[in-house]
């Protein structure tokens, strides 16, 4: 049982390899398993002015107009995930940036090879997933819910 005060969110983003892959399922799947509850999701084509905000502190690294360009060539899969220590937790299930030095048993590590396109974006802070949580979702969007709630679960 965990207390109110304990929970955190943190922002996923499964990138369009991901989703033309087919991997979708197979990644939502890894931290519902978890335990980790799902308070927003969205299937979306992201615009270049999202793409730039999202990614600003690349902006000067040679790889970021690709990697815009990328970002928004077709859909993403946008998540907001719920629980204790998600982001630090989130982390560890994508696995490391370059999907070939990620650990097997990671996401990028199990269906990666290339680092530009390593499928899935999580944040690596809370205070970032804060801000990210804030640029690509409404309030109203995110779903305030307890999955131990379920009264036909009891
Ligand atoms: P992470 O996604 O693991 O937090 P960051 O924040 O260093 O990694 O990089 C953000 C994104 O930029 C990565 N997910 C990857 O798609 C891309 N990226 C990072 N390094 C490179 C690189 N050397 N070449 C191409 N793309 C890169």
């Amino acid at each position: 049982m965990f207390l109110e005060t304990d929970l955190e969110r943190t922002f996923l983003a499964i990138k369009p390899d991901g989703v033309q892959r087919g991997l979708v399922g197979e990644i939502i799947r890894r931290f519902e398993t978890k335990g980790f509850t799902l308070v927003g999701l969205k299937f979306m084509k992201v615009s270049k002015e999202l793409a730039e905000k999202h990614y600003d502190v690349h902006r000067e690294r040679p790889f970021f107009p690709g990697l815009v360009e990328f970002i928004i060539s077709s859909p993403v899969v946008a998540m907001v995930w719920e629980g204790e220590g998600v982001v630090a937790a989130a982390r560890k299930i994508i696995g490391a940036t370059n999907p070939l030095t990620a650990e097997p048993g990671t996401i990028r590590g199990d269906f990666g090879v290339n680092v530009g396109r390593n499928l899935i974006h999580g944040s690596d802070a809370q205070e970032t997933a804060q801000t990210e949580i804030a640029l690509w979702f409404k309030e109203e969007e995110l779903v305030a819910w307890q999955p131990h709630s379920a009264p036909w679960l009891s």
